[in-house]
């Protein structure tokens, strides 16, 4: 349509073409799209001890094995557990209507039972919340950011089935306390994330290896907690705080390396063990086709007596159906997929890699980061946002973190994260307008540069730089900052004079 007045504007502002021959659009966001910025308790809090806040399986990793974590912790981090007014204030200066932040369980329930109430954890949320709504900043809480006490992890963690009771008792005390001022929840955070590099790869805290096995448990454990936490809101507190449940999925798009046929299963295979494995559950109530009887053909291999992926009961089946209000999915970037032939694959041992069974790779010539797996592939995210679109029936879509790796040092980033925000932004807008996709929100990630989980403090995507060398943990506008400000108060990606409804 007539946002892409493509020569005129090509000739125009050539300033605009900053990717190839992509014309960056000129049209304003809807009025009441959700801008914000998205963080996690332990990436920015510290005050991993104060108050009688009790120990998580992060404070436990990065303690213990140091070597796994870059040599750093989150102890202090960005100290917003201090500094969170100072936080509200860069939101607010920002212009932004919402705030995506996650509550510490440990914090506010030190041993993860709710017999262990903390009310110094209580009354930090209490204010934070109290803060954002003064200035007219939505609260989008995640309950759940990779961070469960560590007394859980010791019971079992996400391997035992106990994980869903203790979830949905802790689910409760949160509405209980901050339902009243909080109406958007996410129950889990990136749940692919926890359960393969924290119980398959080990790379995550509690860096426990179990890979094709252990990851598996950790999502069907995961997805029936969630379920039966959204039935709980449903049941005892939709009607009275009027608020909504979801999940955030986080996954690359998968692009066929071919217009084989081969290539393009593959692609889709990719997407469906990926967003699929958490997506389709919640809206569906099974796993996709696909990774059942792939896991369940090679576990046969394998002499596996069942499958490796567990079989949710048709009770479970109907407690998880459909339990998203809205759907989220974190974006940072994309690869290419490629089918691979079967008998190089069967003999290894179980793996989701393996299950998936394709040759996953990202292009030398994809624009690099100072990452191994992430290259700033912008067209991926329209792309994505439509396949979701696509999957499950054209639901309201929020991108709840999207943003730029590097080293930490450039303030003068304009050029990089302030380019890759406008060109994802773009692409994003493009899904809205031009692919019909229910779009209705954008979180950058991050506010603050903050401890980056394995990479320590080596890599950053905050709009602000911390001085974490200084007790003060001093904030300082990147050049990103006052890009996002722009586009968040034009919802326009371009020089106001150039912007159109
Ligand atoms: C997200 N990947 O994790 C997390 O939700 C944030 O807490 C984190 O700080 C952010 O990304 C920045 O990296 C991801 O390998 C970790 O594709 C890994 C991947 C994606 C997201």
């Amino acid at each position: 349509m007539f946002q892409r007045t493509f020569l005129i504007l090509y000739c125009l502002a050539v300033s605009y073409v900053i990717a190839d021959d992509y014309v960056v659009s000129n049209r304003r966001f809807p009025k009441d799209f959700k801008f914000g910025t998205a963080s996690a308790a332990y990436q920015i809090e510290g005050g991993w001890d104060a108050d009688g806040k009790g120990e998580n399986i992060w404070d436990r990793s990065t303690h213990l094995y140091p070597e796994k974590n870059s040599y750093q912790n989150g102890d202090v981090a960005c100290d917003s557990y201090n500094k969170w007014e100072e936080d509200v204030a860069l939101l607010k200066d920002m212009g932004v209507n919402t705030y995506r932040f996650s509550i510490a369980w440990s914090r506010v329930l030190p041993t993860g039972f709710v017999n262990s109430s903390n009310s110094a954890g209580i009354e930090y949320y209490k204010k934070l919340i109290a803060a954002l709504k003064e200035n007219n900043i939505e609260p989008l809480v995640t309950m759940h950011h990779w961070d469960i006490p560590t007394y859980l992890e010791d019971l079992g963690g996400f391997l035992t089935a106990e994980m869903q009771t203790w979830f949905v008792d802790y689910a409760r005390f949160l509405f209980e306390n901050f339902g009243d001022d909080v109406k958007e929840w996410i129950t889990f955070n990136e749940p692919k994330q926890t359960c393969e590099h924290g119980y398959g790869s080990g790379a995550l805290a509690p860096n426990i290896q179990g890979p094709g096995t252990k990851d598996y448990i950790c999502g069907h454990n995961l997805i029936i907690a969630h379920g039966k936490a959204y039935r709980l809101y449903e049941n005892e507190f939709k009607a009275k705080q009027g608020g909504r449940v979801t999940m955030v999925i986080d996954s690359n798009w998968f692009e066929p390396a071919s217009d084989l046929d081969a290539d393009k299963e593959a692609a889709e295979r990719n997407l469906l063990f990926t967003y699929g494995w958490f997506g389709h559950p919640i809206n569906f109530g099974d796993y996709p086709d696909i990774m059942k009887e792939r896991i369940a053909n090679r576990s046969a291999q394998e002499g596996y007596e069942s499958s490796r992926l567990p079989t949710f009961t048709e009770e479970e089946k109907a407690i998880i159906n459909g339990t998203v209000d809205f759907m989220c999915v974190n974006i940072y970037t994309s690869s290419m997929a490629a089918a691979i032939s079967e008998p190089d694959i069967v003999p290894l041992g179980p793996s989701r890699d393996l299950d998936i069974g394709t040759n996953v790779y990202q292009p030398d010539d994809w624009e690099p980061t100072v990452t191994s797996w992430f290259k700033v592939v912008p067209w991926g995210a329209r792309k994505l946002v439509k396949w979701i679109s696509d999957q499950y029936g054209q639901p309201e879509i929020i991108v709840t973190e999207n943003g730029y790796h590097d080293n930490g040092t450039v303030i003068h980033d304009l050029e990089t994260r302030g380019r890759y925000h406008k060109l994802y932004l773009s692409n994003l807008q493009d899904a809205l307008y031009l692919d019909n996709v229910n779009l209705t929100g954008y979180m950058a990630w991050a506010l603050t540069d903050d401890f980056e989980w394995q990479y320590g403090y080596n890599i950053q995507l905050g709009l602000y730089q911390v001085n974490f060398t200084d007790p003060e943990r001093p904030r300082t506008a990147k050049d990103s900052a006052a890009f996002y400000k722009h586009v968040v108060t034009t919802r326009c990606l371009v020089e106001e004079s150039e912007c159109v409804d």
